[in-house]
């Protein structure tokens, strides 16, 4: 076996201003966790690192919105997120937070390195300032033209739309996201890191070093800041939320979050070594490791220009190996909207399927947004699940489990005589783990998870041809050939499925009685991050536990002896009802529409009235006693309503809200003494009272406790 290698590989630390959703999942978190579970699997030395980003104005905007403070919204997003990640079988090692005291000792003393080694120019200068709120708008704080593509929205760090990372002067037409002010000027003084200095090293290392390996995409992005020409970026803040600036007269501020955040992926290996006392600095620090950032295309400078200046600057760091960004994930053909709450949320996902962590891994490999933007769909998650993952791969294991059973009591029966198919087809199973590498260690996931459902195809197809179920009436010895060598295939899809089906892996694995090899015993699913593992020694009774690396699949030639015994069969996957999908579908258009409501602007407060005007209103509770549809229309109700002084007949639009049945005996207030007038024919004498919920229902207004009819309301 080769050497095992070292790989750190990082995963973008998700801003704690929300839950995490599927399109960050199918960006970053399902393809690194691929990777990270290959690397073990093939027996190298894995740091797989992430946390929660903190810092930024993201969260001081949400806590502003919540009426919380900063510290209150990322306790309970970093909550919320890291129990999803651990739920959902992300096998981070570590996954830590940039509030831990470790990262403000790492970013800090970053931040003290480079000032005292003069990497940084210090500048006083005019910055957006917001008056009314009293406060310099950077970042997210300001919003206006992007100077580079014209986005009327961009932000005043980044724009979304075209990538480009600027100076918040730059915006055109700049406006405060606080209060929607037009900003003025007003002098601070900062940090910058004068990227120009680092633009040539940048394009050689990038550009040249990397043009044949690098992603596309990537490339395309960098190639087109470094023509633009870098220029000194700040990397200090006027804010109160984040590290202080630890340089004399950086009182009052603090470092930019896009600062911080990348060297939270030290901080975060330095917690873990020290959890499993290791050593970290040879994880950053030694060339022959492997740094991979996975990360969403809006990272991309980031990644590839501010943070590898950041640790060029600093001089003892490794470069990243590869920045595989991906594209962003439409939801059923509209953007991702954490704003207006189109997405699909991951602890929301596993309450609604909690043991289908496999099936979303799977829809979204194999949809993932590698090469251009992508649309999940629910009819496409539910077809990927029924028609491949039951269809294609369930039934390849449940035929050679049910069969071998069946026939033999589930002990795996002796191989004779191989036929010219039966050597193909073994021959084609150990090409797998080949096939499939080729494709993870270019970072196509897609295709990957593509060949390995091709290896369960196999499987079919040769059951399909060889037909057990008709030999063994003419010719049993021949089928327990066919039966150990499809066997085989099982074992061998067990342990190659493992990277992209984890839970299905455990699972089958546990039916064959096989189990993992000690590289990969971090990711099974209990012992995953923040627990100390101690790798097994490899199992030295191979009857006992056969404990199979990826490797072996192509080199040994039997992965289940014959005479093994297999556990009771079990089906892998269940079909997904039209149901189950339909009421996804539906709650996406509810929660879309409750948030449209709640952000709906409140109605500005109506002229003023004297009390006399008040006065002349005579509303009364009252009791509904008989309610029927008027007859042609779609919104009207005819109610006969006790309002004490009398009964009387109201007509009222909330038949789209309300069936009449349901309505007999409802407390409501009226308007009892508004002019009469004629609806459809029917004079109504009155008014019903009604408000809307945040779902945009109609709403009675009844007393809170009980008031007989004819009271006044004053
Ligand atoms: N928190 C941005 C984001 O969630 C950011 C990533 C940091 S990675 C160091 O898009
Ligand atoms: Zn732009």
């Amino acid at each position: 076996m080769n050497t095992p290698k070292r790989y750190t590989i990082t995963a973008a630390l998700p801003y704690t201003n929300g839950p995490v959703h599927i399109g960050h999942l199918a960006g970053v978190y399902v393809p690194a966790d691929i990777y990270a579970r290959f690397q073990r699997l093939k027996g190298n030395d894995v740091a797989y690192i992430s946390g929660s980003d903190e810092h930024g104005v993201p969260i001081t905007i949400k806590a502003k919105k919540e009426g919380i403070t900063p510290q209150q919204v990322v306790d309970k997003y970093h909550g919320i997120i890291k129990k999803s990640f651990k739920e959902f079988g992300i096998s981070f090692d570590n996954y830590s937070r940039t509030s831990a005291k470790v990262h403000h000792d790492t970013a800090s003393g970053f931040f003290k390195k480079l000032y005292e080694d003069g990497k940084f120019i210090e500048e006083t200068n005019q910055q957006l300032y917001d008056e009314q709120a009293n406060q310099f708008l950077a970042d997210r704080f300001v919003v206006g033209t992007c100077p580079k593509c014209g986005n009327e929205e961009s932000y005043g760090d980044q724009c979304e739309n075209c990538g480009t990372s600027h100076n918040a002067v730059d915006l055109i037409n700049p406006k405060s996201a606080i209060t929607g002010n037009v900003p003025t000027l007003k002098e601070t003084k900062h940090w910058y890191l004068p990227l120009d200095q680092y633009q040539e090293w940048l394009k050689e290392w990038i550009l040249e070093g990397h043009k044949n390996d690098w992603k596309p995409n990537v490339l395309g992005q960098v190639k087109s800041w470094t023509d633009d020409g870098l220029r000194p970026r700040a990397i200090t803040r006027d804010l109160d939320w984040g590290i202080p600036v630890p340089a004399k007269g950086g009182e009052g501020k603090v470092l930019y979050v896009w600062f911080d955040a990348p060297i939270g992926y030290i901080s975060s290996t330095k917690e873990w070594a020290k959890r499993e006392g290791k050593e970290w600095e040879p994880y950053w620090k030694d060339q022959d490791t492997k740094l991979v950032h996975f990360i969403g295309k809006d990272n991309i400078v980031f990644h590839c220009i501010i943070f590898p200046a950041v640790l060029k600057a600093e001089g003892s760091y490794i470069l990243p190996e590869n920045v595989p960004a991906n594209e962003f994930l439409n939801l059923e053909g509209n953007k991702i909207s954490t704003s207006k709450n189109w997405a699909v949320w991951l602890h929301e996902y596993l309450e609604d399927f909690p043991d289908k962590q496999d099936v979303l891994r799977y829809a979204l490999t194999a949809n993932a947004p590698e090469t251009k933007d992508n649309d999940f769909t629910w009819k496409d998650f539910q077809a990927r699940n029924n028609n491949e993952l039951v269809a294609i791969f369930g039934n390849f294991i449940n035929r050679v489990l049910v069969l071998t059973h069946k026939y033999y009591d589930g002990q795996v029966p002796p191989s004779g005589k191989l036929s010219d198919a039966d050597e193909d087809t073994l021959m084609l199973l150990k090409k797998y783990p080949q096939i499939i590498s080729k494709s993870i260690e270019r970072y196509r996931f897609r295709e990957a998870l593509m060949e390995l459902m091709n290896l369960a195809r196999l499987g079919n197809k040769y059951l399909a041809d060889e037909e057990p179920w008709k030999q063994i009436k003419t010719d049993p010895e021949r089928v327990k050939t066919i039966m150990n060598i499809a066997l085989q295939i099982a074992t061998g899809l067990s342990v190659l499925c493992e990277p992209f089906l984890p839970f299905t892996s455990k699972k089958l694995k546990s039916i064959l009685n096989v189990s993992s090899s000690n590289f990969s015993e971090k990711n099974s699913i209990e012992n995953s991050w923040n627990s100390s593992v101690i790798p097994t020694e490899k199992g030295t009774n191979d009857e006992e536990s056969l404990a199979l690396t990826w490797n072996d699949v192509s080199t040994k030639n039997t992965l289940l002896p014959s005479g093994h015994q297999i556990g009771k069969a079990e089906l892998l996957f269940a079909k997904i009802e039209d149901d189950e999908i339909q009421q996804q579908l539906d709650k996406l258009q509810a929660s879309k529409k409750a948030n449209e409501l709640a952000n709906k602007v409140t109605e500005p407060q109506k002229e003023t009235i004297e009390f006399d005007d008040f006065t002349k209103l005579d509303i009364r509770v009252g009791t509904i006693l008989e309610a029927i549809k008027v007859p042609k229309t779609k919104k009207l109700l005819q109610l006969k309503v006790d309002v004490g002084i009398d009964t009387r007949t109201i007509v009222s639009g909330i038949s789209e809200s309300f069936s009449p049945d349901d309505i007999i005996g409802q407390k409501v207030t009226v308007l009892v003494n508004l002019a009469p007038r004629k609806l459809r024919g029917v004079e109504s004498q009155g008014m019903i009272l009604m408000t809307e919920t945040p779902e945009g229902k109609l709403a009675f207004v009844e007393p809170e406790q009980e008031v007989s009819n004819g009271r006044q309301i004053n």
